[in-house]
């Protein structure tokens, strides 16, 4: 394909692609026959689900800027390379997670990858109300493997370090997050917006000094703890799902940063699913019954992550860190390294988790469980126990020892009326 970068459109997809051969042996060659839809509806890119003769494929391509916001926001067509590179290592490490990546281009940012047919993105069947068998194992183990397997737990020195120096590159997409995530929330950047009748709870939280130098604490480990590969931005709309099957999908923020991010990340997702369900269901019994499950699904999630991470801990610790010439071979217990380092997992997740609580909520990129709330005074209502929620878990990440403390405390604050 010519070198020249250019987007990808329902009319000349099938002329630009019908040549490339890893496609073409996917769905088939007769490209008069290929049918082309358009089905992005992300922040950022172009995505193509295209049916051939043979069979279907998603064809995702990058835009030189953010899709959400227009031409005004450039962005690097890099972060196709990462995203690329990022579902390579999601399949080592846990291999049948990601789609299957058929062929990339860096020069045109195209990825051509497997269709997850019969799945849906996860955040719109947590809006609907339904119910995916192993969801929570499937995450928490995923969670853990990332972790586990993209450390110095597990890899030779010289691959960690090198996979370290490739991801730095992606800066750009750090950049957003570091902005978006972790900064514009707490003061009145730009790009905010929030639901009426939040500003008191708001000045709450841009007040709590204390509370926003604990958020700079877990940016500095976002910028210079380089533990593990990341996914970097699990949300719910990165998870796509049957009635009994999970998969997890755009890894093209991924970063080398602390162990806990993406489990605390997808935590949050979860909880703001849980807040805002009063609205979504008609049925207050429903509603209720449904966000036992969600509270289910968080436990069993943490569950899942300190299991695998335990095994792996036992199975694959082949690393430069907490060796075994230091604890096993010398008949000694590691027990207590590993208590510790999963400790520090923990509490970089519930920091995490409370400083999505609050983006979603303040800063550019809300989320539609409570975006998509017509009642905008229940909206307020239900968004403001999710960011008060966020506030106790940043200020007490030391303090909240299991997951059994979050979930109370979920439950304490879906009672409150602010
Ligand atoms: C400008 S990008 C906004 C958000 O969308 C992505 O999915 C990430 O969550 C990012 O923070
Ligand atoms: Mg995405």
């Amino acid at each position: 394909m010519n070198d020249e970068y250019k987007p990808l459109t329902l009319e000349s997809l099938p002329k630009r692609l019908g040549v490339v051969s890893a496609i073409t042996d996917q769905i088939g060659v007769e490209t008069r026959n290929w049918e082309v839809k358009e089905v992005g509806d992300g922040n950022l890119n172009l995505v193509f689900i295209v049916t051939g003769r043979k069979g279907i494929i998603v064809i995702k391509q990058a835009l030189p800027y953010v899709r959400v916001v227009g031409e005004s926001w450039p962005l690097t067509l890099d972060r196709a390379y990462f995203e690329y590179n990022a579902l390579l290592r999601q399949e080592q490490r846990d291999e049948g997670i990601a789609p299957a990546v058929f062929y990339f281009d860096k020069a045109q940012a195209i990825i051509a990858m497997e269709c997850l047919s019969g799945h849906k993105i996860l955040r719109g069947m947590l809006i609907e109300g339904l119910i995916v068998q192993g969801l929570a194992d499937t995450i928490g183990k995923h969670c853990a493997r990332l972790a586990f397997r993209g450390s110095d737990l597990s890899m030779e020195t010289k691959d960690k370090k090198e996979d370290v120096c490739l991801f730095q590159k992606n800066y750009e997409l750090m950049g957003i997050t570091e902005n978006l995530v972790f900064t514009d929330p707490y003061f009145k950047a730009e790009m905010n917006s929030h639901t009426e009748g939040l500003d008191e709870t708001i000045q709450v939280l841009r007040d709590d000094t204390i509370m926003k130098s604990r958020v700079q604490d877990m940016l500095r480990k976002f910028t210079s703890n380089a533990e593990t590969m990341c996914h970097g931005d699990l949300h719910s709309g990165s998870i796509m799902c049957t009635d009994s099957k999970t998969r997890i999908i755009d890894p093209e923020f991924a970063f080398y940063g602390p162990m806990g991010f993406d489990l605390g990340m997808n935590i949050a997702n979860f909880l703001m699913a849980y807040f805002s369900q009063p609205a979504h269901r008609e049925n207050a019994l429903e509603a209720t019954t449904y966000q036992s499950w969600i509270i289910q699904i968080i436990e069993d999630t943490v569950y899942a992550f300190n299991q695998e991470f335990n095994k792996l801990w036992n199975t694959e610790r082949k690393g430069i860190l907490y060796p075994k010439s230091l604890f096993e071979d010398q008949g000694q217990s590691s027990e207590h390294a590993l208590k510790s380092v999963l400790k520090d997992i923990w509490r970089d997740a519930v920091s995490v988790c409370g400083i999505e609580m609050h983006r979603r909520c303040l800063s550019l990129a809300h989320n539609a469980d409570f975006e998509s709330i017509e009642n905008i005074s229940l909206r307020a209502t239900l968004e403001a126990r999710n960011l008060l929620m966020g506030r106790e878990l940043i200020l007490n990440n030391n303090s909240i020892r299991s997951v059994g403390e979050l979930s109370s405390m979920a439950l304490e604050f879906n009672k409150k009326d602010i």
